[in-house]
């Protein structure tokens, strides 16, 4: 079980809970790839009455099909939820729009208080490297705050404004104590959330080549080079061969690790590893 709470984190949900008062909306942000397993359970309770808005990054990777049905799921619960791609330079506008409708009543109060414009206040939280800052960036129309590809680039709190009355304070990306399961951290590992050298590449490797044979084969089979009797091997195998394919001999580990940056990069086409008929049983 891969395990990943450093003392950062812990402060980084203090940082949070000391400032929740500050603002008037959370934007929690997901990964459309995994929208349900990236849902961090201190979010909850920390932002408890605050008007929240749920947000699918990377929805230009995710499965377009199954991002609509996790909106409407979130929708029934009584989420205000949008699907968005940071990589469009339109997002920071519709984020402002989305923003100002949902809070209008306290737009109009102000204004009837004979304030001329009333300043929003939003926090931005969710795991590592879901896209943070990246979005913040898209509101502020500048590269305010730092990005990068990879796990815990936001190191500290940090307030940016837009001209469009909006602050936005970005956070450090952070993850609960315990993950609820193995499956929960693998998608977490697989979709960047989790610091690379944290988990063991073959362990994720395996998890996606058993999500993706079954999910995307015809891009697997594809990009590897696969023919039908290798389909037939198991994961264990499929791996190796894999291995062979790509030219690393028998560095399983090092094959692992590729089939998870290709698909982070979309090499083995769009997916989403949360499966909302997973959910029925333990909801209503
Ligand atoms: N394809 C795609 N990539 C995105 C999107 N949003 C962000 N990214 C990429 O995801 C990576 C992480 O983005 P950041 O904005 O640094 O993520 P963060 O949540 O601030 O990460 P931490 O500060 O580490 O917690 C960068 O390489 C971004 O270019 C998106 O909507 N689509
Ligand atoms: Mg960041």
């Amino acid at each position: 079980m891969i395990q990943w709470f450093p003392g950062h984190m812990a402060k980084a949900i203090r940082q949070f809970e000391e400032n929740i008062h500050l603002v008037d909306i959370v934007f929690e942000l997901v990964d459309a790839r995994c929208p349900y397993s990236s849902i961090n359970p201190e979010v909850d309770r920390i932002s408890k009455g605050k008007p929240r808005l749920m947000i699918l990054t990377k929805s230009d990777l995710a499965n377009p099909n199954i991002t609509n049905q996790w909106l409407n799921y979130f929708k029934k619960q009584g989420y205000a939820a949008i699907a968005i791609d940071s990589k469009k330079n339109t997002t920071g506008k519709y984020i402002t729009k989305v923003v100002k409708n949902l809070l209008s009543d306290k737009i109009d109060e102000a204004k009837k208080r004979g304030l001329d414009k009333k300043i929003i206040r939003a926090i931005c939280v969710g795991v590592p490297n879901v896209g943070k800052s990246t979005l913040l960036n898209q509101i502020v129309k500048r590269r305010a705050a730092q990005v990068g590809n990879r796990a815990g680039v936001t190191k500290g709190q940090q307030w940016l404004k837009s001209s469009d009355e909006l602050e936005l304070l970005d956070t450090p990306g952070i993850l609960w104590p315990k993950f609820q399961n193995d499956e929960v951290a693998n998608k977490l590992a697989l979709t960047g959330a989790i610091k690379d050298t944290i988990y063991h590449s073959d362990d994720v490797g395996l998890f996606a080549l058993n999500f993706f044979r079954n999910n995307n084969r015809d891009e697997l089979m594809n990009r590897y080079h696969l023919n039908e009797e290798d389909m037939e091997l198991s994961d264990v195998d499929l791996l190796l061969k894999i291995t062979k394919k790509v030219g690393m001999q028998d560095d399983y580990d090092r094959a692992s690790m590729r089939i998870i940056l290709d698909s982070r990069k979309g090499k083995l086409g769009r997916f989403t590893l949360d499966d909302i008929n997973d959910l029925s049983g333990d909801e209503d």
